[in-house]
């Protein structure tokens, strides 16, 4: 090294370690300013005494009354998060279908997606950091992750329609305030639409306009060139929403002026008079079996429920003898996999399509995707963020819970060679036209999260180019007759599984009691598993007829209840009336 090169590498050295050293000073000052205000702030959102606090399947979930520390101290990792990050990040406050008295949040990463599992941790961290202990908890996350606190951070916000919102996000303010972070508070949403606007935004506008209308105008856009002209046999472009009194119903009449008149949509349980999820939505429908009482609904009629922050849907109709039939995450999962495989096939693009649902899959729908449509099926943990991880395994990944939440992902690949196709001049029409209309229906799905408004409006779409009413649909495959229960037990963490929770490693002897029972049944299967949203472990049976199904599932959850301490009275058998 020359003389004159040795002079500036000195100074370059020393001219970084300096700047090191100011920025270090620099952040360290910041950051003691920061953390006493967050500590400071504290105590407008008091954490009560006894409370432990878990970022579950869900994010935060709990009675609405308790939650401000929780909203306060989210605001704080929110912020935290964007700055990891270096984009903007969101918060949504829901508690999706669970009752209105209850409430909850969640943070969603940059690119719509759920948080990132490792920062569930820190978030339980702080949510259970005393009042004073804010300032260290914060410190530890920041130290273990290396993040400079000196960078700017933005916040997206949104929340459904509990009347506990307002006070909620205020609190979830108060704590990026403190953080020195911008925000957007956007109100009232579905939680789709803010992980579609995040998405927006953190793209620059590549997956669409960063506003409410945006959302619509894209999806109705979509939607109105899928749609075929000519009258059909059978799909009558009629459809009744009930909205589960929540942001749904309010979001489905905005959206409906954009969709010209392609669909009529009547919309009930539109929260005009009832109260959020009482006997109403999507997850009433698929528990209960039933339509919500109230709805006069004509024999094969499309219903359409959506949960309370519009996440999930399921659909159901009455037959002609007046029979209830419902068309859940399963049959959608089946429907959509099979469209798309053939606009796949049809466009001559080598891309392969996998489903991927939870052990709470209908056995006939994972049998019918494996056996006859030849669909690879794979089997994921409950809730979204583990389906939506297996989905990303495939070119083309549809992921649907039976309870009506999911979506459909396309491999950054994927995408670049369906577009591509669509303008190939060089393909023949057909192949073009179908890479078109896939480029169409990536548009109208909603990749970020699962989403009852756009995975509606795909159902639709594909019923309406098949030319199908729902029995056609239905007809696809057959139910097996299954029943869910909860049983009340000391602690829920008594029960541990593995195998994407077909099978239990804990109590002892549960699993062996289950097997036992499974095996006097004709189609029988059972699993149960610890809730991660409530207080509670779920017991799952299906079998070949509903009393079969409900006597598995009775036998089962007296198992759990035995073996896994179980409160309360034993649970009963079954009426057989
Ligand atoms: P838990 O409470 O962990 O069973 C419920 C649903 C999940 C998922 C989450 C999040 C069932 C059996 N479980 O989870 O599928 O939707 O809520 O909302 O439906
Ligand atoms: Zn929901």
């Amino acid at each position: 090294m020359s003389k004159v090169m040795r002079y500036f590498r000195v100074v370059q050295v020393s001219l970084c370690s300096t700047w090191r050293q100011v920025r270090t000073v620099y952040r360290t000052g910041k950051m003691s300013d920061i953390l006493a205000e967050a500590v400071k702030g504290a105590a407008a959102h008091p954490r009560p005494e006894g409370i432990n606090f878990t970022y579950g399947t869900a994010g935060f979930r709990d009675k609405s009354t308790i939650l401000d520390p929780v909203l306060y101290r989210m605001g704080l990792l929110a912020a935290l998060r964007s700055k990891a990050k270096k984009a903007t990040v969101a918060a949504m406050i829901t508690a999706s279908h669970n009752p209105e008295p209850d409430n909850g949040v969640k943070l969603v990463d940059p690119m719509g997606e759920m948080l990132e599992a490792a920062w569930e941790k820190h978030a339980t961290d702080l949510a259970n950091a005393k009042d004073e202990d804010i300032g260290s908890a914060l410190q530890r996350i920041i130290d273990a992750l290396d993040i400079d606190i000196s960078l700017p951070s933005d916040v997206f916000v949104a929340r459904d329609t509990r009347p506990s919102g307002p006070p909620l996000t205020q609190a979830l303010l108060d704590g990026l305030k403190v953080m020195g972070s911008t925000f957007t508070d956007f109100g009232i949403l579905t939680t789709p639409q803010l992980h579609y606007l995040v998405r927006c935004h953190n793209s620059r506008g590549a997956y669409g306009e960063t506003t409410e209308e945006g959302y619509y105008k894209k999806l109705a856009q979509a939607f109105l060139k899928l749609r075929e002209d000519g009258t059909k046999k059978k799909y009558q472009p009629v459809v009744i929403i009930d909205g589960a009194n929540g942001v749904g119903a309010l979001k489905t009449r905005k959206l409906q002026p954009h969709l010209n008149d392609s669909l009529k949509i009547t919309v009930c349980n539109d929260g005009s008079s009832g109260k959020l999820n009482e006997k109403c939505g999507a997850d009433f429908v698929k528990v209960q079996q039933k339509p919500p009482p109230g709805m006069e609904i004509q024999p094969g009629q499309r219903c359409v429920s959506f949960d309370g922050d519009a996440d999930r849907v399921v659909f159901f109709y009455l037959n002609k003898d007046g029979v209830f039939n419902l068309l859940d995450g399963d049959k959608i999962s089946t429907l959509i996999a099979g469209y798309l495989g053939e606009l796949v096939s049809a466009s001559g693009l080598q891309l392969n399509i996998g489903v991927v649902q939870t052990a709470y899959a209908n056995g006939s729908s994972t049998r019918y995707l494996e056996d006859v449509m030849k669909v690879p099926v794979s089997c994921a943990k409950t809730g979204v963020k583990h389906l939506h991880h297996k989905a990303l395994e495939f070119d083309v990944g549809v992921y649907f819970e039976a309870n009506g939440h999911g979506t459909v992902l396309f491999s950054d690949q994927a995408e670049q060679k369906i577009k591509v196709a669509s303008q190939d001049d060089s393909l023949d029409s057909g192949k073009r036209e179908a890479a078109t209309r896939l480029t169409l229906m990536m548009d109208l799905i909603n990749q970020t999260v699962g989403d009852a408004i756009s995975d509606f409006l795909v159902v639709e779409t594909i019923l309406s180019t098949r030319d199908w009413a729902a029995d056609d649909w239905n007809m696809q495959y057959k139910d097996l007759p299954s029943r869910l229960l909860k049983i009340k037990v000391k602690d829920r963490t008594a029960v541990q599984t593995t195998d994407a929770e077909r099978c239990a490693t804990a109590p002892a002897g549960l699993q062996e009691a289950i097997n036992k029972l499974v095996a006097k049944y004709q189609q029988g299967r059972s699993f149960v598993r610890p809730s991660g949203t409530e207080d509670v472990v779920r017991v799952f049976a299906e079998a070949d007829t509903q009393a079969i199904a409900d006597m598995l599932a009775h036998e089962v959850s007296v198992q759990v209840y035995q073996l896994a301490g179980g409160v309360g009275e034993q649970p009963q058998p079954p009426s057989t009336s």
